[in-house]
């Protein structure tokens, strides 16, 4: 007798989850399900997930494949179970391919093709929320969401669109998702858009997005023109759309126990920010080649500005920028302060110049300071006027941290719009006013 063992935590039971365990069964002759618990899901950093465990085992033995469920509680479980259940093949999906690859000492491994298409008429009569996200754009970034969406229950990746097909196919076949190069074919068969797209495309994307009738995450800077921004918040709010700027920092647990902090009084009354946040690119990369969206400011302005306006607000009185420009005109180094009436910040950025990535918040009665990578906020300490007396705070970044703008994003989605606090329209509205502030100083809007 063949004894078959797989995984999962099957929440919002879908077709991807049933011709897994149809799979699995038709493996051997006896198959084992482990379901995890809400414990385990905490602490590998699935978020979102919605059924409770009762609820998924039954989904699980309602299909009739698994002869026995257990439940799954601890990492390190599997190696244990497979001699404890004298197991001979492990099994999970192609998603996973490779991590589990330790196992094949002990029993043989197999990776079965994950689900591409989850359709919509299965999730209309299982009553299930799966939101089907489409991805437009094929970059680092759109590379490092998809590992990070699927530690979010109640999301799946359904295809990517790039109007150059060659890039389109490439990066679907890697992550086993739809290459779509005609947009609308790709609405078609989705629910939602993520847009990882160079920066001076995203407004045409967000607009014919919204047209669709889709929910729009999109990467930062969302738009560089104030009025674009205004414009698009105003066309989402009249369809019923969500829209949202993906500023990962904004969304990271760390971050937002950072801003309590200093807003709670606890340092006084803030009367100065300073973020910085440089990186050395190749001078050939894109960020340092294109000559008119380029730039230290438009890839990284984003992260230093956010605590800038988180903290002080949106109304300064003067702003100003400088910066230190390469042979094609590009800022490699920049610095922006702002004055505020009891308050002044610099947001200093870099990708030519290399300095101390640090966020430093002084009020009157102490200080607060976050070292790099701030921006992924996991430690920072309090200060008073004593030396001696320092508060130590730290939180959990999982991943990439995508995570959590995927997971608040999808909550806005269901109703919950609580997570709205943490990046505002007018927050956002702010940002891309700042940015065309900067971009009209550098003569780049008026070169188009
Ligand atoms: N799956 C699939 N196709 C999809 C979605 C999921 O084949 N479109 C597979 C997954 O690869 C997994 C199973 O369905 O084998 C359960 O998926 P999840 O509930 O998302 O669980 P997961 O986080 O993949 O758990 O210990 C947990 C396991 O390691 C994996």
């Amino acid at each position: 007798m063949t004894r078959v063992i797989t995984y999962g935590t099957f929440d919002l039971f879908h077709e991807g989850h049933y011709r897994l365990l149809k799979r699995a069964k038709a493996l051997g002759d006896y198959l084992i399900v482990g379901v995890t618990t809400e414990a385990y899901d905490k602490t590998r950093g699935k978020l979102n997930v919605v059924d409770s465990l009762m609820t998924r085992i039954e989904n699980v033995k309602k299909t009739g494949f698994a002869d026995e469920v257990i439940i799954e509680e601890a990492a390190g479980q599997k190696f244990n179970d497979v001699k404890k259940f004298h197991i001979d093949i492990f099994t999970v999906g192609s998603d996973w391919i490779g991590k589990f690859d330790y196992l094949s000492d002990y029993c043989k491994v197999v990776y079965l093709e994950r689900t591409k298409n989850i359709s919509s008429t299965m999730l209309r009569e299982k009553n299930s929320h799966i939101q089907r996200i489409g991805i437009i754009g094929t970059g680092r970034i759109a590379e490092r969401f998809i590992p990070e969406s699927k530690l979010v229950s109640g999301v799946s990746i359904q295809g990517v669109y790039n109007p150059h097909k060659e890039s389109a196919t490439r990066f679907a076949e890697r992550w086993e998702i739809n290459a779509y190069e005609d947009l609308e074919e790709f609405y078609d068969a989705i629910d939602i858009v993520y847009i990882a797209s160079p920066h001076e495309t995203h407004y045409r994307y967000i607009k014919s997005a919204m047209e669709h009738g889709k929910h729009v995450l999109c990467e930062k800077p969302m738009v560089l023109e104030r009025k674009q921004a205004e414009e698009l918040f105003q066309y989402a709010k009249s369809r019923g759309l969500i829209l949202l700027e993906g500023i990962k920092t904004a969304y990271c647990p760390g971050f937002a126990k950072l801003l309590g902090i200093a807003c709670s009084g606890t340092i006084g009354n803030i009367r100065n920010v300073e973020a910085c946040f440089t990186k050395l690119e190749k001078p050939d990369s894109r960020e340092l080649t294109n000559t008119c969206y380029g730039g230290s400011f438009t890839e990284l302005g984003s992260y230093v500005l956010l605590p800038i306006l988180k903290l002080l607000g949106k109304d300064f009185e003067d702003i100003r920028f400088d910066s230190i420009q390469g042979e094609n005109g590009l800022d490699l180094f920049t610095k922006v302060s702002f004055k505020y009436p009891a308050a002044i910040a610099t947001a200093t950025c870099g990708l030519g110049v290399k300095s101390e990535g640090r966020l430093l918040i002084a009020g009157s009665k102490g200080y607060i300071v976050v070292e790099a990578p701030w921006w992924k906020t996991t430690y920072f300490e309090v200060h008073y006027g004593n030396a001696n007396e320092v508060e130590k705070y730290s939180e959990r970044f999982l991943g990439d941290g995508l995570r959590y703008e995927i997971s608040d994003f999808l909550s806005m989605i269901n109703g919950a719009n609580q997570s709205d606090f943490k990046l505002t329209r007018g927050e956002s509205v702010a940002l891309a006013d700042v940015m065309e502030r900067f971009m009209r100083k550098e003569k780049r809007l008026e070169s188009r």
